[in-house]
């Protein structure tokens, strides 16, 4: 009788202990399904915010097209907008011109026309100025341009990367996105950072906004405009901003220096929208590239970045 209740109290703990353990297995299960409910929710918020930013940016372009016929750094879309929405989350968007930087794309076309020349030209003192080795125009030339026959020297195409591990092939065509010069032969990572915050790779050729443009962009217009030069230029224009291209080329400290004006413009069609979406603890970061037509904006590019 003993053992038959010793056996009988052994099975009710193994149940007992069985049904315990299922328990805790499915609250641990739960409480997994329940933090990534609440990850997706809070990434999908984040989105949605990063979209409103978005709207709301391309509405100050369009807003700015109707207002006057120049982008410079003093008008609404450029200046960085802060929205804390409630106490935990917070939205920032900072609208950046590109065509206030050098568009990589603009050396696919090398023709004998004047102005493709000039940008190669614009290019390589940029290249100067940051210490980097204008042995890269090559590669970055053939990258670009639809042959697969090599430059010499200081060229490369498929038979260079596909020797690569791993392997891959040359784009021979326009670039579009910044980061696939990180692809081209010679570009390591170190050569990529310091280029990056002065090129732009848009879908078209563009002139550079000269009321937009940093001091080393306006600085690589010509070889006899020092640092010094670009950042009395910088001042004269946030006095200002130019109307035509003509003012910029007629200021007294460019006296004697020829820019070809096809190369200038003092607006711009391309932008990039940097929104920060911040939810509690967790923050997203996000790029838009978008297009300016007289009646729409246009997205080219949508991406979440590292932060
Ligand atoms: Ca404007
Ligand atoms: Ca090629």
């Amino acid at each position: 009788m003993n053992r038959q209740r010793g056996v009988a109290l052994l099975t009710v703990m193994m149940v007992l202990a069985t049904a315990v353990a299922l328990a805790s297995l499915m609250e641990s299960e739960n409480v997994t399904a329940m933090r990534r409910s609440e990850a997706w929710l809070i990434a999908e918020t984040q989105l949605l915010y990063a979209r409103s930013a978005e709207n709301w940016g391309s509405a100050l372009l369009l807003a700015d097209l109707l207002d006057n016929n120049n982008d410079h750094l003093g008008e609404p879309w450029a200046i960085k907008t802060t929205s804390p929405i409630t106490p935990g989350i917070g939205v920032e968007g900072k609208m950046q011109d590109l065509q206030g930087r050098f568009n990589i794309n603009n050396l696919q076309a090398i023709s004998p026309k004047a102005e493709d020349t000039a940008y190669a030209e614009v290019f390589t003192r940029l290249l100067e100025e940051l210490e980097l080795p204008a042995t890269l125009i090559p590669a970055i030339l053939d990258w670009l341009d639809h042959d697969s026959e090599a430059r010499i020297p200081f060229g490369a195409e498929d038979d260079y990367y596909l020797s690569l591990d791993p392997p891959y092939r040359s784009a021979n065509r326009l670039m579009t996105h910044i980061s696939e010069l990180r692809l081209v032969a010679g570009v390591d990572s170190g050569t990529f950072d310091k280029i990056r915050p002065y090129i732009s790779a848009l879908p078209t050729t563009t002139p550079i906004n000269v009321n937009t443009a940093p001091a080393l962009i306006l600085q690589s217009l010509h070889k006899e405009i020092t640092l010094e030069l670009a950042e009395q230029l910088i001042t004269s224009r946030q006095n200002e901003p130019f109307a035509k291209v003509e003012d910029f080329l007629r200021l007294d400290p460019l006296a004697g220096i020829s820019i070809p004006k096809v190369l200038l413009s003092v607006d711009s069609r391309y932008f990039l929208l940097d929104a920060r979406v911040r939810i509690g603890d967790r923050t997203q970061h996000y790029h838009s590239h978008l297009a300016r037509f007289s009646d729409r904006i246009e997205r080219l590019m949508w991406s979440q970045v590292p932060d």
